[in-house]
């Protein structure tokens, strides 16, 4: 037990407590400070914020702006917007909450130095679509999170928060959290009236196309380990849509993403022969999916669809045309810092496999599926609308609660409203934080108190894998294999096959049924059985540990919710084999779940779909 007493047990009291400093968590934590001038802001960030979460590299686009000052869009239109793309299927209360909100969200990145690119004849901003603005990103996300660092009370970077602590006389309601320092492994007890999760999405839980070295070649963040729902789901609150995983059309090996060159470049794409596609699948399609198929601008999940029927018919690989605008110095120079500021990584690949996209048109791929809230699909924690638009049925408290009273959520972790983004997430963590001082300042004297067993117990759960590698590491049998232990990559591995054979992965061309979904939650079981056995050997590994066990708990919830949905809604991001079609008379509904901790069940529920915007 040396191991345990070398280490602090720090305590940290907090009115707020953010986990997660990235968008939604710097968005959560500046507008937290405006409402509650004496209130104690903590957030807490397991990398450090200045360079954290999906936009440590930067961006090239802000991807949501209404520009409602010019008229340019209302945030009746976006609801609309989003609603055609994921197939009918959002929380329009949800959606129209932030794109009401977005552009002020906007407006003080610009006040806080984010240099924005801006239209030389009309003076607005320079728009890439109708929703995407274009900026000079590389900075985005530390001149976010200045605003964050200057409202907190303290930020406390390096630090994983691994569990959620209830409160001990009322179990339906949070009361903080634990974690650990990864550098100094001193454990974290954070003691909150409050507390927003923000912690991201979820990438590498299916198998990546680059395996081996190249495995940080994701298009999202590698590092979007999914605790943003382990956390929640793990306290008993209710997910939604969980089965939307996304799938992104990107440049071949590097994962560049592709918006930049459709929208502002008006790159378009090929097959292998030179020949329009998208066309040929159109009747085929509309057999799917019925008129969704004509919906403008036509889902991105189609998208997908027609690149992947055109590749299984032999024609593949498809390319975008970049050759004709690339004449252009203009769009060439544009083309090439869409990466320099956003995925670095695409240049170079390019650079090193001698692809100039002046002379050679490049290859497109599709990507492992994700699991997130803020992209072109709605996953996440099933929230308390805004009180002024919600449905009753959507509203059961302060806006974005989960249904574990005094936990919120942001940004990826929240589900329902799509096409977010950066600017939306952000937005939205505002959103939430407006709502959580509401809660704290409505606690009165009803204050929830932590469980000394239960963070005790904890203490030991969350470094047991530090302890079985130091027990077993003589036992060794080969390298790094042990008859005792699992180390997190291996583990990480076996996930991420199970997922991807099972449950709809790149090597089953997103395919599952019914069989191979009951064999995939077997599996799952039977990993999670042998994570009790996980083993690290230092903090870093630690770490690894516990995102690897935050995954497998997000992976049981896609596979619980692709089981309960008998329908394919969403092709091209994924297929039930056994129900090859959209069904909006049984299924034109959002599919909820609830995990119950105590007897290992999950509980799957239909909640319906309400329209509130024509
Ligand atoms: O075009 C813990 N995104 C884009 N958004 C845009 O607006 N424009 C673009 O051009 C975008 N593109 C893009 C984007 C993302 C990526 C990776 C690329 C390209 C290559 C999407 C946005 O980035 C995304 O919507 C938001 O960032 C989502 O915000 P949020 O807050 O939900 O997630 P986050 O920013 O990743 O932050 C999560 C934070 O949580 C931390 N964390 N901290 C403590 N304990 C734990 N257990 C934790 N687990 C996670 C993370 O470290 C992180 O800081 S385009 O391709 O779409
Ligand atoms: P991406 O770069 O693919 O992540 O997309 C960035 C933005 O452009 C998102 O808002 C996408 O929905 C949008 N987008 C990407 N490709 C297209 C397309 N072909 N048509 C319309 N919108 C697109």
């Amino acid at each position: 037990m040396g191991l345990f007493t070398r280490r602090k047990t720090v305590f940290v009291d907090a009115d707020i407590l953010v986990i997660g400093g990235g968008m939604a968590g710097c968005g959560a934590t500046y507008e937290a400070r405006y409402w509650g001038r004496d209130l104690k802001v903590i957030c807490v960030e397991k990398a450090h914020i200045d360079r954290s979460g999906a936009v440590a590299q930067g961006l090239y686009a802000i991807n949501t702006y209404m520009g409602m000052q010019w008229d340019e869009n209302q945030p009746e239109d976006h609801v609309r917007y989003a609603r055609n793309d994921v197939m009918g299927l959002v929380r329009e209360d949800l959606g129209y909450d932030i794109a009401r909100h977005v552009d002020s969200s906007v407006h003080k990145f610009e006040e806080w130095g984010l240099p924005m690119m801006k239209d030389p004849e009309t003076g607005r901003y320079q728009r890439e679509g109708k929703w995407q603005i274009m900026i000079h990103g590389e900075s985005y996300k530390p001149i976010v999170a200045e605003a964050a660092r200057k409202a907190a009370t303290k930020v406390y970077n390096r630090i994983m928060v691994t569990h959620l602590l209830m409160d001990e006389t009322n179990p339906q309601r949070v009361a903080g959290a634990v974690g650990f320092n990864v550098r100094s492994g001193d454990f974290y007890v954070f003691r909150a009236k409050a507390v927003i999760v923000t912690a991201g999405g979820a990438s590498h839980i299916f198998k990546p196309r680059a395996a081996g070295e190249g495995m940080g070649r994701t298009w999202y963040a590698p590092w979007s380990s999914a605790s943003c729902y382990a956390l929640p789901i793990l306290v008993g609150a209710k997910m939604m849509q969980m089965e939307n995983r996304i799938v992104l059309t990107r440049f071949k090996d590097g994962y560049g993403p592709v918006g930049a060159y459709f929208l502002h470049l008006k790159t378009y794409t090929e097959n292998a022969y030179g020949d329009e596609y998208e066309s040929r699948w159109y009747e085929h399609t509309r057999e799917l999916v019925g008129d969704y198929v004509d919906k403008k601008p036509m889902p991105t999940c189609l998208r997908n669809h027609a690149i992947l029927e055109e590749i299984k018919a032999g024609r593949g690989p498809i390319r975008m045309v970049t050759k004709e605008a690339f004449q252009d110095p203009h769009k060439e120079t544009v083309g090439w810092e869409n990466f320099l500021g956003m995925t670095i990584g695409q240049a170079v690949v390019w650079a090193s496999q001698n692809i100039d996209p002046k002379h050679t048109n490049p290859e497109l791929t599709t990507s492992e599926p994700y699991v997130m809230g803020s992209h072109a699909t709605c996953s996440g924690a099933w929230v308390s609308g805004p009180e002024d638009c919600a449905p009753a049925d959507y509203q059961w408290g302060y806006n974005r609660m989960m249904t574990v009273d005094g936990l919120f959520a942001a940004g990826d972790t929240a589900g329902g409203a799509a096409h977010k983004f950066s600017s939306g997430s952000f937005a939205e963590g505002r959103i939430a934080a407006k709502a959580a001082v509401n809660y704290v300042n409505d606690l009165g004297r009803d204050q929830p108190q932590v469980s000394e067993t239960e963070y005790q117990d904890l203490q030991k759960t969350v470094f047991q894998p530090m302890e079985n590698y130091a027990v077993g590491r003589n036992e060794i049998v080969a390298g790094t294999v042990s008859p005792s232990y699992l180390l997190p990559l291996h583990g990480l591995q076996r996930l991420e096959q199970i997922m991807d054979e099972y449950v709809g992965g790149i090597s089953a061309h997103y395919t599952t049924n019914e069989p191979l979904l009951t064999r995939g939650l077997e599996l799952l079981q039977m990993l999670k059985e042998d994570l009790d056995h996980l083993g690290a050997e230092d903090l870093h590994q630690l770490q690894r540990a516990w995102e690897l066990n935050h995954r497998v708990v997000a992976s049981e919830s896609v596979t619980q919710h692709t089981m309960f949905r008998t329908e394919t809604r969403w092709p091209g991001y994924y297929y039930r084999a056994d129900h090859p079609k959209l069904d909006d008379t049984d299924w034109h509904c959002f599919t909820l779940s609830r995990y119950d901790r105590e007897s290992g069940e999950w509980n799957l529920e239909k909640a319906p779909v309400h329209h509130i915007i024509d």
